[in-house]
């Protein structure tokens, strides 16, 4: 009896149907799905209440260290799958600032520019660590005692970028990390690119600071300054990780943020309009403690930011990778780190008055010096004179008072705001909230424009490698704009009142 039913061509052709299905399912995470749906975990759990010395067998991960004429001959073999080293949880305090004279002193195999190689197996991954910063000092001497240490577990090819907003104009985030992107290529043909704020610290070292090959990823999951939580599904903001193609096929991170906020939303709208996902690590893993600060002078809210977002869908072609201008001041290798100064110019719309909505503008007379008669508008306006024709030179001699390391050797600071400013406003996190929200409904709703997207993202095929980048940029800018942005509806953003 079953055998005559197996025998009809058509229970047949179900039968091969299903199979087909399940391949399909299993082969885009399906498996992960399954977990999810009956609850059963395959994420390790840890006790973050016995926490390890970051630095503890550190001398075991560089053991065997070959002399250097001898290293350059042998073939060594490739690292392990997964580094042995690992040992989980972190301990990570605040309480004492590290000189860098002793995280130097500490990881002695770190080569100058902050490159660093497992000296007796060849790393599986090469990754770029690329920091956004100005005025931040204390921050990074904390970020670099915990990073490399980090790092090196992991058995990784890595060097650290510090990305140095030179001037005291608008801070822009999501533009200096185009630079970063920019210049660590240029070095090398990095497989992942870490983009990092300078305050957070990765408490659990099985957070490996690698790529997913198939999505963009969001590492920085679990933050003591979240409770440990994600705040929103589509969070995007901290620290993220994704492979040069992968940057390049969003058109990397917008330019036009400048001051607080925004950008990482911006970001993560820009992975689901290039057909991309985001990834995650478990909340298990991607612990990271924030060192606690106030909001910095020269950061403040960015009151466009809304308008800002609502065009997303139609700018992240234009504005990104192929529109960054800046100007290369400095590039120096310090013994941590490869510290780059730039000049990325001001905000176009510091003195512009906001169109019908959102908050006050700040009025300019906040930011007058009150010890002297120039006031930072007019010094706006002469740094926009000189930066009209903002252009990137590469190798340019750095002029003496843009020039310097973010960090002198023994200093604390090397930059400090010639200005006195008011204190800052309170951030609204309401609004903030309020986008949070229209982005989820519009998750929700957009999910059959998205597939669309994805689909012919997928014709269009799979990305260039890296050293293929630039042909990308131009494609940018050679394609008429019969893009995705179009494609779709105006998202729910843009209708709702913010
Ligand atoms: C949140 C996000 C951050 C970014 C920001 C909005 C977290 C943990 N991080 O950070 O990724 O989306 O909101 O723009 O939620 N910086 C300087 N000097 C400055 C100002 C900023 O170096 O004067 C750099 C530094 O690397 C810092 C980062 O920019 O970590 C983000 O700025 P923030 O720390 O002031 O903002 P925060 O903590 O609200
Ligand atoms: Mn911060």
């Amino acid at each position: 009896m079953m055998r005559r039913v197996l025998e009809r061509p058509c229970t047949l052709a179900m039968l091969i149907g299903f199979q087909f299905a399940f391949m399909v399912y299993f082969s885009f995470g399906g498996l992960r799905s399954l977990t999810f749906i009956f609850g059963h975990s395959i994420e390790p759990s840890f006790d973050y209440s016995r926490t390890h010395d970051v630095y503890s067998n550190l001398s075991l991960v560089n053991s065997m260290v070959l002399p250097t004429s001898t290293a350059e001959d042998i073939l060594l073999p490739r690292c392990p799958e997964r580094s042995p080293y690992l040992v989980g949880p972190i301990t990570v305090t605040f309480s004492q600032t590290p000189s860098l004279k002793k995280v130097q002193d500490k990881n002695p195999l770190v080569i100058k520019g902050g490159e660093y190689k497992p000296p007796n197996c060849e790393a599986r991954h090469r990754t770029a660590v690329i920091i956004p910063h100005r005025n931040r000092e204390t921050h990074l001497r904390h970020l670099l005692y915990y990073l490399h240490p980090f790092l090196q577990r992991q058995q990784l090819h890595y060097r650290i970028y510090i990305i140095h907003q030179a001037g005291n104009s608008t801070f822009n985030r999501a533009k200096l990390l185009n630079v970063g992107v920019k210049e660590a290529l240029r070095d090398e043909d990095w497989d992942c690119l870490f983009l990092h704020d300078v305050d957070l610290i990765p408490e659990n070292d099985f957070n490996l600071y690698v790529c997913d090959p198939w999505s963009p990823k969001h590492a920085s999951v679990a933050m003591n300054k979240f409770s440990y939580n994600l705040p929103y599904p589509m969070y995007f903001g901290g620290v993220s990780a994704l492979t040069p193609d992968q940057y390049m096929k969003m058109n990397g991170f917008p330019n036009e943020y400048w001051g607080w906020g925004g950008e990482d939303d911006d970001i993560a709208t820009r992975v689901r309009l290039a057909g991309m996902k985001i990834t995650r690590p478990s909340v298990a893993v991607g612990h990271y403690k924030m060192v606690k600060h106030k909001g910095d002078h020269g950061n403040e809210e960015n009151p466009h930011r809304f308008d800002l977002l609502i065009r997303t869908q139609r700018m992240w072609k234009t504005d990104g990778m192929n529109s960054l201008n800046y100007k290369l001041l400095a590039r120096e290798l310090e013994h941590l780190y490869t510290n780059v100064t730039v000049d990325i110019g001001v905000d176009p719309r510091a003195k512009k008055p906001l169109r019908n909505r959102g908050p006050t503008p700040p009025p300019i007379r906040r930011y007058v010096n009150k010890t002297s008669s120039t006031s930072v508008d007019s010094q706006i306006r002469n740094q926009a004179d000189k930066l009209t024709n903002v252009s990137e030179i590469n190798g340019v001699e750095p002029s003496a008072e843009n020039k310097g390391p973010v960090v002198a050797p023994e200093s604390t600071t090397t930059e400090k705001l010639s200005l006195p400013i008011a204190s800052a406003p309170p951030r609204e996190r309401v609004e903030d909230k309020q986008i949070r929200v229209i982005r989820s409904t519009e998750d929700n709703n957009n999910k059959a424009q998205v597939k669309e997207v994805q689909a012919d993202v997928a014709r269009r095929g799979r990305a260039q490698r890296s050293s293929k980048l630039e042909r990308q940029v131009d494609s940018f800018r050679a394609k008429p704009q019969d893009d995705v942005g179009k494609s779709l509806p105006q998202s729910d953003l843009s209708r709702a009142p913010v």
